[in-house]
């Protein structure tokens, strides 16, 4: 805490004598309008050229205040957005009054990252206006393309969970349902990865330096969060025991909105981020007394709390500043639902009625005690009418079965920096193990096994206990997911609640994943089964009698080779990467981890290599490949940051060896992101998916490379198996151990020496990396990367090294023919429309929420 930190009160307000910095925005319409502009609906700009050209020019001079002729780019790429905001400004409007009006039941989307990706195109396809701004901009004579590559993506993510995030909250958009995303606007998003000899070093993301359109901060609207502090029991006049909770500590939240437009349809929901400030911005006390340093020092640990994303997604990172942000931002969220979203006289009892806070993950499950402590510290709730209304606002995702992943916070920090959570979250578990013994009786191991709190290796909070027994639904992410969810991650939870337990598999958006990263098979699709699949992609199944028909299997090869082209040149002028032509694309793109298993697929391209330098080969008679990966490790992740090291290295060795030249080739380019996703996963051919089996949730890149036509050579992991199932199995490369042969091999030992021992090929590779072949000679360079595999590696990399092999040599044989291959891609795509976010939402709307889209 910092020494001038501000005294507050329970109620989260702050003292009257000392001025806040903000004030509450008034409830309710702010006068009686006279004049009849005011009470006219508010315009979009004209849908036409003109209308474009002249809402455009007037964003230039008045909002850039520059004129087109000294306009930077910059500036171009600004007023452009100012420009699309002015089209969907009207529908924002209106949609939160249609919803207020309505008082629909709204999705509360909790999640500590958004991966977001460009803005631009997305709000230009969502509004219609790609071909009149590309022909207005002309007529400026601004190339759109240009301006489009002018946007920092907002990395609010690190892989997956974040990306889904952003998927939901646009096929919420897109069907009409009521949705508010919550979350922290970091000033510092992923960081930006670059290579220096091999190695990733992480540079800042800046991404707020050249401003950022597309957010509409309300300071007006902030919103107090305290910290710290002890309670106190008092009795109030009725005579029953009351806590107050005396923090000792607060910030500011200051919300930020972004837009999520719909589809073509008129909605736009809004994402809510939250950014922390300082409660007095300048402390006046301490500057007159001339301490201008420690006034700014306290600033400074204010604003830290949303100053970085924590660069983790399987483990968790017991820094207090975590735990910050976590309750930082679900205490803005709930406050602000609460006291912005609901009538002034709104009865908390019906809360439930109107949202359902989606837990994204442990991340935000800090919120069940801070509902608990609103309704009955601040709004005077007995303990089980509390727990009713809290039980039913919340529904919990988990995303990982990593044991490491799952977060535990000592109840240290906890206690210190939320006090009257800690007491809440043990109330909690008293009437949760009660509840346990009375199903159980006499079983108290069990119980202990359930209990909320964990004693070992330190007293500390289990979050998924908490979330498991505060949400009414918990689900996984896939179908085998759910299942080892219920089986193995939680079994006495589904033994006591088993109607709790449900699954939603994944999903990604069709509108940014296929329809905007991949305009030319877009079009091909359209041509042959009419638009109505963008928002309806099952409907791709129409495309399963073209699988036949020579003319589309030759237009959806071309797009293919338009796309790979498109990567070439963009590799080119990005990264100095030169991709061949006419190679097998095979692509890993996801984050860095040794269970996503990127050294199995290094290991079989240093295995083609050696096999040519051993002369086993002859290079000739290689299938032309260029594989492409694309990674970031966390920052601390020593093995992960080794094996990127490895990979550059091979990389380098391979691709400058003249043995090899034209047949194999490895293309690394730094900081993979979803703007890089948008061009590389259309390119695609192959899709590795390779995980060991019960190690990835679900996978989302796999639901993409599908559905732009890449075939899949994968694990029976996560998503995997139901994309294998609803393509089949002549259009999927299926290898490597199930997930209960990979029980089985770890319940007996799993020895991977043995495998080295008798593979003659596992061998033969990993001794290449050992003598130094690409490492100067250094042979011990990469020990920490082949000691791992050859000794105690936990995924299992050795045992399905064969399997995999063999499964590359069916993939070859049937890319030598070009029209099996192009007819499996085809049925890759038409089958796959079940991998829509929008299917995902439906089943999250039927089974968990009990929303309604809005008519
Ligand atoms: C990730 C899983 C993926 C899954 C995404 C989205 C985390 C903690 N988990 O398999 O690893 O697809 O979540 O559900 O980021």
């Amino acid at each position: 805490m910092p020494d001038n930190a501000q005294q507050t009160t329970s109620s989260g307000t702050t003292p009257a004598d000392e001025s806040p910095t903000t004030a509450h925005r008034e409830k309710g319409p702010a006068g009686t309008p006279t004049h009849p502009l005011a009470l006219a609906p508010v315009k979009s700009p004209p849908h036409s050229v003109d209308g474009f050209v002249a809402a455009f020019l007037g964003e230039l001079n008045t909002t850039q205040g520059v004129q087109l002729s000294h306009s930077s780019i910059n500036d171009q790429y600004l007023a452009l957005a100012g420009t699309v905001r002015q089209y969907l400004m009207a529908r924002w409007l209106e949609t939160s009054r249609k919803t207020h009006e309505a008082k629909a039941k709204t999705v509360g989307y909790l999640s500590a990252e958004y991966l977001l990706g460009r803005q631009l195109g997305n709000a230009l396809m969502a509004s219609d206006l790609n071909e009149i701004a590309e022909k207005g901009l002309e007529q400026c004579g601004i190339d759109l393309a240009t301006l489009r590559s002018q946007e920092v993506e907002p990395g609010l993510g690190n892989g997956g969970l974040g990306r889904l995030a952003a998927c939901f909250i646009d096929s919420l958009a897109t069907m009409n349902v009521p949705c508010i995303g919550y979350g922290i606007r970091y000033e510092y998003g992923i960081f930006r990865q670059t290579f220096v000899d091999g190695r990733q070093v992480e540079q800042p993301d800046t991404w707020l330096a050249l401003g950022s359109p597309w957010e509409f901060p309300h300071p007006e609207e902030s919103v107090q969060v305290n910290f710290g502090g002890h309670t106190e029991r008092t009795v109030d006049e009725d005579g029953r025991e009351r806590t107050t909770w005396v923090p000792a500590w607060n910030v500011l939240g200051v919300p930020y909105n972004y837009m999520v437009p719909g589809y073509l349809n008129g909605r736009v929901n809004p994402l809510r981020l939250w950014s922390a400030q300082a409660t007095k911005a300048f402390d006046l006390s301490i500057f007159n007394a001339g301490d201008y340093a420690e006034a700014v020092r306290a600033q400074t640990f204010a604003e830290n709390i949303s100053k970085v994303l924590y660069p983790e997604d399987s483990t968790p990172q017991g820094k207090e500043l975590r735990l910050q942000q976590q309750y930082f931002f679900v205490a803005c969220s709930l406050r602000d639902f609460i006291d912005n979203e609901l009538e002034e006289d709104f009865d908390l009892h019906n809360l439930p009625d109107r949202i359902i806070f989606q837990l994204n993950d442990t991340h935000p499950v800090i919120a069940v005690p801070e509902l608990m402590r609103i309704l009955m510290d601040e709004r005077g709730f007995e303990w089980e009418e509390a727990w009713e209304v809290t039980h039913r606002c919340f529904a919990y995702t988990c995303h990982t079965l990593l044991p490491e992943a799952l977060e535990v916070w000592s109840t240290d920090l906890l206690g210190r920096l939320l006090p009257r959570h800690l007491e809440i979250i043990y109330g909690i578990n008293e009437h949760f193990l009660a509840e346990v013994r009375e199903t159980f009786p006499g079983d108290e191991l069990r119980a202990g096994r359930m209990s909320i709190i964990t004693e070992y290796p330190d007293r500390g909070i289990r979050m998924a206990h908490l979330a498991t027994v505060a949400a009414t639904k918990v689900n996984g992410v896939a179908e085998l997911h759910s299942q080892l969810l219920r089986d193995k991650v939680l079994p006495d939870f589904s033994a006591l609640w088993p109607e709790r337990f449900t699954n939603v598999t994944n999903g990604v958006t069709p509108r940014r994943f296929v329809k905007m990263a991949n305009p030319k098979l877009s079009d091909v699709i359209t041509d042959a089964i009419g638009s109505g699949w963008v928002t309806d992609l099952e409907r791709l199944k129409e495309l399963e009698t073209y699988a036949l028909d020579e003319d589309f299997l030759v237009a959806f090869r071309e797009a293919k080779d338009w796309n790979k082209h498109r990567l070439t040149t963009l590799l080119r002028t990005r990264d100095g990467i030169d991709l061949p032509d006419g190679h097998l694309l095979d692509v890993m793109v996801k984050r860095l981890h040794e269970y996503k298993r990127q050294t199995l697929k290094l290991l079989h391209v240093v295995s083609l290599y050696e096999q040519v330098l051993s002369g086993k080969v002859a290079a000739a008679d290689l299938t032309p490949r260029t594989v492409v990966f694309g990674a970031k490790a966390a920052p601390g992740y020593r093995m992960a940051k080794d094996i990127i090291h490895l990979i550059n290295r091979v990389a380098h060795t391979i691709n400058t060896d003249p043995c090899v030249e034209g047949r194999l080739k490895i293309a690394f380019p730094a900081n993979y992101n979803v703007t890089l996703a948008e061009k590389l996963i259309p390119a695609a051919d192959l899709s590795e998916q390779i995980s060991l089996a019960g190690m990835e949730a679900s996978g989302t890149g796999n639901m993409k490379f599908a559905l732009n036509g890449a075939l899949t050579v994968g694990t029976d992991d996560g998503a995997n198996v139901e994309i294998r199932r609803l393509v089949g199995d002549e259009n999927f490369f299926l290898f490597g151990m199930s997930e209960p042969q990979v029980a089985e091999l770890g319940a007996h030992g799993y020895n991977p020496g043995e495998y080295y021992q008798r593979n003659a090929s596992i061998r033969a590779a990993i001794d290449l990396i050992n003598s130094g072949a690409f490492s100067d000679g250094d042979r011990g360079m990469f020990d920490s990367v082949t000691v791992s595999l050859t000794h105690h590696d936990r995924f299992m990399v050795l045992a399905d090294f064969q399997s995999y092999v063999d499964a590359q040599a069916k993939i070859e044989e049937k890319y030598a023919d070009q029209d099996a291959w192009t007819r499996s891609a085809v049925l890759n795509v038409a089958r796959c429309g079940y991998f829509s976010s929008d299917r995902s939402m439906r089943d999250y709307i039927r089974n968990i929420w009990h929303t309604q889209p809005m008519l």
